[in-house]
């Protein structure tokens, strides 16, 4: 990763401003991540800015803006990035590699020099003309990948941005459940000694309780197959990803449940499944045979032009196999 650090930090040095960016419906492995990088940028004497989308109010979490608010952190909007742009602007994408998830298009277009830093699994819709990208699978989350940046450059941050990027090492990593590594516990103890605060972690990670009860009731309608697989097919308003995500990562909390299958009418249209597995299977083949992809006890796929039952029928004929 050292030759990553060295080409993020000439490419930094080479220009006069930064903006990060990340997906939409930013979580807290882009915003940690993006913190903690803005706070490297900002090291080295030049002019950095986060953007975000609306959707960072919508994180239903009022502690998480008290926390923020207290850190002299420059973010801008839809209506305010254009005064950031300049010939010598540098953008550095976070969490994702794909145009479509991005928080913003258009700024996407504006910027000729770009740098994306992910650990989703590639796809072929990635962002063609960056500087150069940096996509790991293999890294838990973004947050393990600037742990390791500061820890390099022997940097520290403040200790309310360490305790955000922890929480991001923990949302995608299931509580160090899902994607852990050795390397992920060593990011993670870099952050406890930046004081990053379990305590406030359990309270970011809290959930807005009507949405919980929610996604509670989605999950009754989940039926087993074999005493170890639940699916879980919701014929209902549409949802988001994460929503899907968040249902499946309920079904594995359930004794001998092995496969967890939450399928869904996503807000863009698309049909999705979420699919989550113990270990015992690799679940990314399955969603790999549906077009989509994924880690082995994490996958999800994305199908266009097809019905829940469809999809159901599909994803039940593979299981079979
Ligand atoms: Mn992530």
């Amino acid at each position: 990763m050292v030759d990553v650090f060295n080409k993020i930090t000439e490419a930094v040095k080479s220009h006069d401003k930064v903006i990060i960016m990340a997906h939409r419906h930013i979580d807290y492995d882009a915003l940690g991540s993006a913190l903690g990088l803005y706070e490297i940028v900002k090291s080295f004497n030049k002019e950095v800015a986060i953007y975000v989308d609306s959707d960072l109010k919508e994180m239903v979490n009022t502690k998480l803006f008290d926390l923020i608010a207290n850190l002299d952190i420059k973010f801008i909007y839809k209506n305010t990035y254009h005064k950031f742009i300049s010939d010598n602007t540098l953008l550095i994408i976070v969490d994702t590699h794909k145009e479509e998830m991005l928080a913003n298009h258009e700024l996407l277009n504006c910027v000729k020099n770009k740098v994306i830093i992910d650990h989703h699994i590639k796809s072929n819709e990635y962002i063609k003309d960056a500087l150069f990208s940096y996509i790991d699978s293999n890294l838990s989350s973004i947050n393990e990948f600037v742990a390791f940046y500061l820890k390099y450059l022997n940097k520290s941050v403040d200790s309310v941005i360490a305790t955000i990027m922890l929480t991001g090492i923990e949302l995608d990593t299931n509580d160090f459940h899902s994607k852990t590594t050795p390397n992920t516990f060593l990011a993670a103890s870099y952050l406890a000694t930046l004081g990053a605060n379990t305590y406030d972690t359990l309270e970011l990670m809290k959930e807005d309780k009507d949405a919980t009860i929610r996604r509670m009731n989605y999950l009754t309608r989940s039926y087993t197959i074999d005493d170890e697989i639940m699916i879980c097919p919701l014929d209902s308003e549409k949802l988001l990803p994460k929503d899907l995500a968040i249902i499946s990562d309920m079904q594995m909390s359930f004794t001998n449940i092995e496969l967890g299958f939450v399928i869904g009418n996503l807000i863009n249209g698309k049909v999705g499944i979420s699919a989550r597995s113990s270990g015992k299977y690799d679940v990314s083949k399955i969603m790999q045979a549906l077009g989509g992809g994924g880690h082995a006890t994490e996958a999800a796929v994305q199908i266009e032009g097809k019905s829940i039952k469809e999809v159901e029928k599909e994803l039940k004929s593979l299981l079979k196999r």
